[in-house]
């Protein structure tokens, strides 16, 4: 069996989960003395709700399945998310195409529960699962000189309607510098809420980076690979003025077209609730360092 969350939970189930979740974060935290530090401690202190499951899962990007938020909810049940495949290469002592489920069971990578904000015009809070990158890209052996790490997801015209129309350049990419790739925050997801990640929230595994905007967290990823020249990313691509390479959550920064500053909370109803929306999304404490003497608003 390639996936590991259990799928027994119905949607009747979420609301006692998220109880559940918040409880454990709340004692967790209490128990170590930490005040809730640690782990995307600072961010989630201020928002420990999570976002509800239909939320998470009927409000979505995922192009290869149309642009509408509503179209990956109704087509990614096209995406056959088993078998799957994901090939390293590039500056690895161990390249190769790796199995998902060698990935998870073989490599002694351990997944675990990650609550993570997630920000762009709008914000969420997802439980995800999953482990981090680091431990994937250990289990590759990184070499030297390897400066980044680029990312593709998987391009299937039969099972993916929306890549027939060139909205952008298919397949999509993306990339992150080595250190940000490494940093315990960025993960691999491949569950929500315990259970499998649907397949509009880009199943069987997706990039998360939460100190950046959503659409760097690239979605269904079957390559990975490691390079010492800055990849190309999808949006940089496709508009260069509006999108850089790095992406964070900068409030300072406005989108040429938009403010920045604020975001509009998923799930607070018809009158949606609006927050300031902090700098690398509240992970300052823990990412700011990758980005020390850097002009954030020429590297945006
Ligand atoms: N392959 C792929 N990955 C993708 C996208 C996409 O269109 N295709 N959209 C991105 C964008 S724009 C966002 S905002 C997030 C949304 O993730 P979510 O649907 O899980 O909230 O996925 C990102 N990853
Ligand atoms: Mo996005």
């Amino acid at each position: 069996m390639a996936h590991r969350w259990k799928n027994t939970l119905t949607d009747n189930d979420v609301t006692p989960e998220r109880v559940f979740l918040n409880r454990r974060q709340i004692i967790g935290a209490a128990a170590a003395g930490l005040a809730l530090s640690g782990l995307g401690g600072r961010a989630q202190a201020e928002t420990l709700e999570p976002t509800g499951w239909d939320d998470i899962t009927s409000y979505n990007n995922y192009y290869e399945f149309g642009t509408g938020k509503g179209d990956p909810a109704t087509n990614a049940h096209k995406l056959t998310v088993e078998p799957w495949n994901v090939r390293i290469d590039g500056l690895v002592d161990r390249p190769g195409d790796y199995a998902f489920e060698d990935i998870l069971n073989k490599m002694t990578i351990e997944e675990r529960l990650y609550r993570l904000r997630c920000v762009e015009a709008w914000s969420m809070v997802v439980p995800w699962n999953g482990f981090e990158l680091a431990d994937l890209l250990a289990m590759v052996v990184v070499q030297g000189g390897a400066k980044y790490v680029a990312f593709e997801t998987a391009l299937r015209p039969d099972e993916m309607p929306g890549v027939h129309r060139p909205v952008i350049e298919w397949p999509y990419v993306e990339g992150l510098r080595l250190d940000e790739a490494m940093h315990p925050l960025t993960i691999m997801a491949t569950g929500i809420y315990g259970r499998d990640i649907p397949n509009q929230n880009g199943a069987p595994l997706r990039l998360v980076v939460p100190w950046k905007y959503g659409f760097k967290s690239i979605k269904s990823v079957v390559r990975i690979t490691l390079t010492d020249t800055m990849p190309p990313t999808t949006w940089n691509k496709s508009n260069a003025r509006e999108y850089g390479f790095y992406s964070n959550v900068n409030p300072q920064v406005d989108h040429p077209r938009w403010s920045q500053a604020s975001e509009r909370v998923v799930g607070t109803g018809l009158f949606a609730r609006r927050q300031p929306t902090l700098m690398f999304n509240g992970y300052g404490e823990d990412v700011a360092g990758l980005y020390a003497g850097m002009d954030l608003a020429k590297h945006f």
